[in-house]
């Protein structure tokens, strides 16, 4: 017999980013343009989802055009491109444009100059400049003007659809009220929701920002907002009672804000776990774990990921245990960012002198001590060094999550090996399996290194079992997971694992 069973009709995902989930070049001769897939945590997690529920994705393209040029169209993904990213089409893409100028105040002066510096607690560092900020928030209209006609699109397609809209990170905490704004006229009923991937500061730094009020507000017009830790959702829920006077439950999260509840829940983010597990299976050996011992650090070249206290802390060792020496070297891999700034440049002059100071230090005829990569490699030689290292040395200064520890133990498929880890990030929220350290200590961290390349093999596998248990558990399908029912969306069951 035949039953008469409505279905409910699925949300329609936007996913607002300041970049989209590939990059697009020009080549300057032929004058094609071409797409090449991203491989950073949101894309990987992201990706699937709008690929599978034929959403859209709305984001700047990385190209400058000028005032009287037309901008090419979006291509689409290669036929031999098989990452996540290839199932997005390119009619689901909404690009933003924006001229060079702006875009430069905007992302380089507001977003890395004053916020990046000032959300990891940085405040020195941070440079507030009304021009910016200006842009910051013109820029933000215009992307809010584009998800709007995502919002349009997506309903003239179906109009039974509840548009579900996903903005992500600090660059774009204003967007949520121009959204709301201009879809109000159109009288489309849309959620909204927000995850910010770097830290939320306490009360007395946050305030430090001169535009704090502002950026409240903005992410106050979403129904949900999502941080790595408890720690930080209690300082967004501090900032808004202390400084918009919000009535706040704390302990349940929510905030009262013009007749409205905001729900603030910490959604820590994982990592696609089964497709690192998988990697490090098949990835070639790049190191001799029999002959060679590695100390392993991985990533972008941040003043936040405390590269120059590292080096300090393996130098440290390397002074106190001399038998380490032609035993043990420290293999850094540090993939360029934000080269067209000042403060990234010397850090990168710092790190290379201090590289060069070590290895002139300690090098032997046979033997030196620091390996230094400054460039990206392949995912698969990444997870191949995550397999074969026996430490890996993950110390920021402040980190939002950081991905490449979960990495680290995903990797772990042979003699496992041991992760020293900062304090001072998201994950040793959980992690504390792992050595935790602080990065600010030198001798600390050293001391950590040396217990690390002493661990017995039995508490080493019992450590990096339980490590890895959980982050199976919590991987990023979950994570996605936990967004969407924050969300109260229909759009993934609990056990759809549609990341692997
Ligand atoms: C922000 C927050 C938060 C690194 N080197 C190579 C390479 N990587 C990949 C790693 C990892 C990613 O880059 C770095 O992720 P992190 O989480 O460590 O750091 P951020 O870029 O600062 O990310 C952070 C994250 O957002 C997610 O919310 O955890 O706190 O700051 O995935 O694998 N990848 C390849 N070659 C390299 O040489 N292929």
């Amino acid at each position: 017999k035949e039953e008469n069973v409505e279905v409910a009709e699925q949300d329609a995902l936007i996913v607002v980013s300041n970049r989209l989930p590939f990059i697009i070049t020009k080549n300057p001769l032929t004058g094609d343009v071409e797409r090449k897939s991203s491989a950073g945590g949101l894309v990987t997690a992201v990706a699937p989802v709008v690929a599978q529920c034929k959403g859209k994705w709305v984001g700047w393209t990385g190209v400058f055009y000028g005032p009287n040029e037309e901008p090419d169209p979006i291509p689409e993904a290669d036929i031999n491109d098989k990452t996540p990213t290839a199932g997005i089409k390119a009619e689901q893409i909404v690009p933003v444009y924006c001229d060079e100028k702006r875009f430069k105040n905007y992302y380089d002066g507001c977003c890395n100059g004053g916020l990046w510096p000032l959300f990891h607690s940085m405040q020195d560092r941070a440079v507030f400049s009304d021009d910016h900020w200006q842009d910051y928030v013109a820029v933000n209209e215009l992307f809010a003007e584009k998800t709007v006609e995502a919002i349009r699109n997506v309903r003239e397609a179906n109009s039974n659809v509840t548009p579900l809209i996903w903005i992500h990170d600090s660059q774009l905490m204003l967007a949520a009220s121009t959204i709301r704004e201009l879809s109000k006229k159109d009288d489309i009923p849309i959620k909204i929701g927000f995850f910010l991937h770097i830290p939320f500061p306490p009360f007395d730094i946050f305030s430090i920002c001169p535009w704090s009020k502002d950026i409240l507000c903005g992410l106050l017009e979403c129904g949900v907002i999502g941080f790595h830790t408890e720690g930080y959702c209690l300082n967004f829920i501090d900032c808004c009672h202390r400084q918009l006077s919000c009535r706040v439950d704390r302990s349940a999260g929510i905030i009262e804000y013009k007749d409205r509840h905001i729900r603030v829940r910490a959604m820590p983010i994982g990592i696609p776990y089964d497709r690192f597990v998988q990697l490090a299976e098949e990835a070639p050996r790049v190191i001799k774990r029999t002959t060679e011992t590695v100390i392993l650090g991985v990533e972008r070249l941040d003043y936040t990921k405390g590269l120059i206290h590292r080096l300090q802390a393996f130098e440290k060792l390397l002074e106190d245990h001399p038998e380490y020496i032609e035993k043990v070297y420290f293999m850094q891999i540090t993939v360029p960012s934000r080269t067209n700034v000042q403060e990234y440049q010397d850090l990168k002059q710092e790190i290379d002198q201090l590289v060069g100071k070590i290895n002139g230090k300690f090098s032997t005829a046979n033997w030196s001590p620091v390996r230094y990569i400054y460039g990206c490699i392949p995912q698969s030689e990444l997870a191949s060094y995550y397999r074969d290292a026996s430490v890996a040395l993950v110390t920021p200064l402040r980190d939002g999550m950081n991905l490449v520890c979960k990495e680290f133990v995903a990797c772990q498929t042979g003699d496992p090996g041991v992760l020293v880890l900062s304090r001072f990030t998201g994950a040793a929220e959980l992690m504390q399996e792992a050595l935790l350290c602080s990065p600010y200590k030198i001798e600390e961290v050293a001391e950590a290194l040396h217990k690390a390349l002493q661990m017995p093999l039995e508490e080493r596998t019992m450590r990096m079992q339980s490590l890895q248990r959980r982050e199976k558990k919590n991987d990023v399908n979950t994570w996605m997971y936990m967004f969407m029912q924050a969300m109260e969306s229909n759009l993934l069951k609990p056990d759809q694992k549609i990341i692997t």
